[in-house]
């Protein structure tokens, strides 16, 4: 029988530095997402876009912040929407939108894996650990603010509450390499599996994952990964507010996809930050697509592939 997945876009843009992810789920339509997916044999179902409505300002303590309200909102629509798309299918597909959509999407799959008694586990590709509370962003881009919510951090009372956290020791950060320094002191204080750039251009990125599939097998766990197209190098993926040099290469991130494929363990995926407005004729779309497409089962030759757990 075929797998399935619905494809959900979260077109919000209120917490990034600037505007253009509004405009991610309709560029990554427009390169093909669907046909690639149903082309690996996939039943797709391509739900649209999740929306909110006007919002009023929200006064908070961290005057820095911006666009509460409107977070607040999509966090709201997106944890049911998160929930229904993951009952319905086998592997949903969320399409952003900058990062503040995780805020929704993860604790909306943390809700699906706790309803079938499974430990959820989330692996985070991307430059930045988005560990900031609301009162230690200094930046007020709530983009840089998702980890922290959803693992259950202190500083989230101007946010929805949150029904089903994911464990910190459940979180595997890769490719990481801008960190500020409030988010330096939660990475140690909570002692989080972090593998920064130095680690992986010392040990290769299949080290590390492979360990953190091994643990995620071994515990019978759910995978949802999120994939910041900032974990890219600049150069291959330009169409990013928040590019930081010296990213995964095209071959690092295809080999991420193709074993996380292999391990049959992924359970969601949020892709993200996907800016349009700064890409080069849709380049950055169609690595998207295409590195999608590795996680769903496109490979260059049939092979024998390596069973975790
Ligand atoms: N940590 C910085 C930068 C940042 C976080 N996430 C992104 N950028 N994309 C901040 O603004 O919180
Ligand atoms: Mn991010
Ligand atoms: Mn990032």
């Amino acid at each position: 029988m075929s797998r399935s997945s619905v494809i959900l876009g979260a077109p919000i843009e209120t917490g990034a530095s600037q505007p253009g992810c509004l405009m991610g789920p309709a560029s990554l339509r427009t390169a093909g997402l669907v046909a690639a997916l149903e082309a690996l044999g996939w039943r797709i179902e391509d739900r649209g876009d999740v929306t909110i409505a006007p919002q009023r300002p929200l006064d908070h303590p961290n005057p820095a912040l911006r666009n509460l309200a409107e977070t607040r909102a999509w966090i709201e629509a997106l944890v049911p929407a998160a929930l229904e798309a993951a009952r319905a299918c086998d592997l949903p597909v969320f399409i952003g939108g900058d990062h503040s959509i995780s805020a929704g999407t993860v604790p909306g799959v943390a809700r699906h894996a706790a309803e079938l008694g499974a430990p959820l586990f989330v692996l985070w590709l991307d430059a930045h650990p988005d560990l900031h509370s609301l009162h230690s962003t200094e930046s007020g881009n709530l983009h840089g603010t998702p980890v922290a919510y959803f693992t259950g951090q202190p500083g989230f009372e101007a946010f929805p509450p949150l029904e089903v956290p994911v464990p910190p020791q459940n979180m595997c950060f890769m490719g990481i390499r801008s960190v500020d320094p409030a988010e330096r002191a939660t990475i140690a204080t909570l002692g989080l599996e972090v593998h920064d750039m130095r680690s992986i251009d010392e040990f290769g990125v299949l080290v590390p994952l492979r360990g953190f599939l091994e643990r995620v097998a071994a515990a019978g766990g759910r995978l949802h990964v999120s994939f910041d197209v900032d974990f890219l190098e600049p150069q291959i993926a330009p169409a990013v507010g928040t590019t930081v040099p010296g990213g995964a290469t095209f071959r690092e991130a295809h080999l991420i996809m193709e074993t996380l494929c292999d391990s049959g363990l992924v359970t969601s995926l949020d892709l993200v930050e996907l800016n349009p407005f700064l890409d080069e004729r849709g380049r950055t779309a169609k690595l998207l697509r295409d590195l999608t497409a590795s996680l769903f089962g496109r490979r260059v030759l049939d092979r024998m592939t390596r069973s975790y757990g």
